[in-house]
């Protein structure tokens, strides 16, 4: 049984370093999205206003997709090889956002399973937290929400004001990025309530949107009308596929994940069940991005050709054939599975 977010917030707080001189590392998982940098940097942020030291522990900078969020350099530290000792006896407490497992965390890892405190925050359901501390509640749509519920906690036992505006866009970054700014199945009563409350401190919803979901460049809509003009639909248009090819980024200048959101398009129309866009990529590899509806299981079709996923979402690939070949191949499997199914 999860304690309460008070009783969590009292035993973090009492755990935080004695010694202010050792810091605080908080640690996001790897490939980082919106909720665990924005997470991950409000806390820091706050601990800084309590007196700790404290940093994000990174193992690449944060990509530019995520430079709207203009983060202080300070507040970050990427971790290396040759850094790793140094950081490591820095170390006062570590500090799990959005993920709790080492192995989540790329090259900073090692930093977070070494380390002698532990404290996760997270909510993904799935997680089995290394730490003596944990607060992990799966129905929450975003981490964020758990971190502003926790700093709330400590604004009362301090006394200080712990989220401003700064930390408020944080926050509200992580939770507009992990529900697909309001509208994914996670979204809940509390998702708006808690997002309410950071608009009044100064939290911005428009300039976030615009950048985590519609900001787009010539290149990326070039090939998403290519994309899609060249798409095919199949078996009365409940299967739809379209082809990226090197040529196509190449002619369009798209740049490196240009044709992400490609697929969703796709999905979307109104008759499709299934919709598949193929990909070639370094080495000769055709890789397949797949998303469905009710009535197509994504992850049972993918494992049908040695890929896996989700439900609704899945991808699998193929090496020395022929894009077109493959392309029909996925065609008739999936037209198949319909009649299966
Ligand atoms: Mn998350």
């Amino acid at each position: 049984m999860q304690e309460t977010m008070n009783e969590f917030a009292s035993r973090v707080f009492s755990y935080l370093p004695t010694d202010k001189r050792k810091e605080v590392q908080v640690f996001p998982h790897a490939r980082v999205d919106g909720d665990c940098v924005g997470t991950a940097v409000a806390l820091v942020s706050a601990l800084r206003k309590l007196g700790y030291s404290a940093r994000v522990m990174l193992e690449v900078a944060i990509p530019p997709r995520l430079s709207f969020m203009n983060v202080p350099e300070d507040l970050l530290n990427i971790v290396t090889t040759e850094n790793e000792e140094e950081i490591f006896s820095r170390q006062g407490l570590a500090f799990a956002v959005d993920c709790s497992e080492g192995h989540r965390m790329g090259a900073c890892g090692n930093c977070f399973i070494r380390a002698e405190k532990k404290v996760v925050v997270d909510h993904h359901v799935s997680a089995s937290p290394e730490a003596e501390l944990a607060y992990v509640d799966g129905k929450s749509a975003s981490c964020a929400e758990l971190m502003f519920m926790l700093l709330k906690e400590w604004e009362v036992s301090s006394g200080k004001a712990l989220v401003d505006k700064f930390e408020a866009d944080c926050l509200m970054v992580g939770i507009q990025s992990d529900s697909g700014r309001f509208s994914y199945e996670n979204t809940r009563p509390s998702t708006f309530r808690i997002a309410a409350e950071l608009m009044e401190r100064g939290a911005n919803v428009t300039d976030n949107a615009y950048h985590l979901f519609d900001e787009t460049c010539e290149g990326k809509v070039l090939l998403h009308g290519m994309a899609m003009s060249n798409m095919k639909l199949y078996a009365d248009g409940r299967i739809a596929v379209t082809k990226i090819t090197s040529d196509m980024m190449e002619k369009t200048n798209a740049p490196e994940g240009a044709a992400d959101g490609i697929v969703n398009v796709l999905r979307d129309i109104d008759t499709v069940l299934a919709a598949f866009v193929l990909r070639e990529n370094e080495g000769g590899e055709i890789r397949v991005n797949c998303r469905t509806k009710e009535g197509f299981d994504a992850a049972e079709f993918a494992q049908t050709l040695g890929g896996g996923g989700h439900r609704r979402a899945a991808g699998f690939s193929c090496k020395n054939m022929d894009i077109d070949a493959f392309a029909e191949k996925v065609v008739a499997e999936a037209c198949a599975y319909l009649e299966r199914t």
